[in-house]
């Protein structure tokens, strides 16, 4: 270990992270009855700008008045370069005191913004004489935010969790695509041609890059990686299989943009019965080793050492907030 102790932030179920916009009052009852871990209320991309002070105002009414059930809440508010921004964070905090878990900074670009929000909400927190803490989660979406995501993560005290934008981060970095999340059948790798001239295709992670950078940044803040959104509601094996490709980099968690893909969310964060009973074993034989004096040993043909009692801890200690 570095002399440098890297400490957990604010520890919280994050597996799904339900989108609901503001303007769509007939979804929050439907949200908070819902499974999802944590609920974002957005001001952000999905209400019109012609929508926002309405939205808003719905947002103020819904913490005020729904049963979140216990839910993890945020908010996604306008970005710094709007002015609608700063009236996201005066009117819903001041509107509905103590109500909000988390503020959600969409597109962050510097450690800059952050620190901009956090001086504003660290002053209506004091005048409204809230105690609870407000978290942040920052969206790393631009080119800028992933070039300074190190800085980001580091940026406030406040900051909780990182989450990767693709839509917002295909446009920035002009990515050829109109795709929300997922594969691209022309990122791909074409093999040179075996002996009898037959030549394979295979599709590459296009975010694999992305997400990777956004996983070290925020694992090396003691922040939670998630993943974003998925598109395509429709096609459940494509969200599970960015979700799995998500899981196995080390994200905590990831966006639903509609109820369906809340259970596979949950399904693909928390681990199986299979995947615990086997974190189990390795712990055991590790535990056997060690009074053996030995600090490597062979489970099934494979090598265990230390590393794999950290590696199955991190699956045991998921199960165990989940009661399993
Ligand atoms: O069965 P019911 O009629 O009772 O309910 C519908 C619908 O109302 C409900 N539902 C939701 N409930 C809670 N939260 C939601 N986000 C939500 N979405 C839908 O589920 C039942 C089935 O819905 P549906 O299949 O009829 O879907 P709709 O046509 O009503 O809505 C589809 C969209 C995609 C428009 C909707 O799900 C939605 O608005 N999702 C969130 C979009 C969003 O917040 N986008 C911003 C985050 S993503 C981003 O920033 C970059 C891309
Ligand atoms: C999320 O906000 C995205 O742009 O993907
Ligand atoms: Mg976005």
């Amino acid at each position: 270990m570095s002399f440098t102790i890297v400490e957990p932030v604010t520890s919280r179920l994050n597996r799904s992270e339900l989108a609901v916009p503001c303007s769509r009052v007939e979804l929050f009852e439907k949200a908070a009855k819902g499974a999802a871990d944590v609920i974002f209320l957005d001001l952000e991309d999905a209400v019109a700008p012609d929508d926002k002070e309405r939205a808003r105002k719905n947002c103020i009414q819904a913490l005020n008045d729904v049963d979140w059930r216990g839910k993890t809440i945020s908010l996604r508010v306008n970005g710094l370069d709007t002015h609608w921004m700063y009236r996201d964070v005066v009117d819903v905090l001041e509107g509905a005191p103590g109500k909000l878990d988390l503020i959600m900074i969409p597109k962050a670009g510097t450690a800059a913004d952050i620190y901009a929000v956090d001086m504003l909400v660290t002053q209506i927190e004091a005048a409204t004489k809230v105690t609870k803490r407000i978290g942040f989660e920052m969206i790393i979406e631009t080119a800028l935010g992933m070039q300074n995501v190190d800085a980001i993560a580091g940026a406030s005290k406040r900051n909780e969790s990182l989450h990767f934008g693709v839509a917002d981060y295909a446009a920035s970095t002009k990515a050829k695509t109109v795709n929300i999340g997922g594969p691209h059948p022309q990122y791909g790798v074409l093999t040179d041609k075996d002996a009898d001239g037959k030549r394979d295709y295979f599709w590459g992670d296009v975010w694999h890059y992305a997400l990777s950078r956004m996983v070290v940044a925020a694992r090396a803040h003691g922040l939670r990686p998630i993943d974003g959104p998925f598109g395509d509601f429709s096609d459940a094996d494509g969200f599970r299989a960015q979700a799995n490709r998500a899981a196995v980099l080390g994200c905590e968690g990831k966006w639903a943009i509609h109820p369906s893909q809340i259970g596979l969310a949950n399904e693909v964060f928390g681990p199986s019965a299979a995947e615990v009973a086997n974190a189990k074993r390795i712990l055991d034989a590790m535990l056997a080793a060690q009074r053996e004096g030995k600090g490597a040993v062979a489970l099934d043909g494979k090598l265990i050492d230390n590393a794999s009692i950290k590696q199955a801890q991190v699956l045991l200690n998921m199960a165990q907030r989940l009661g399993m």
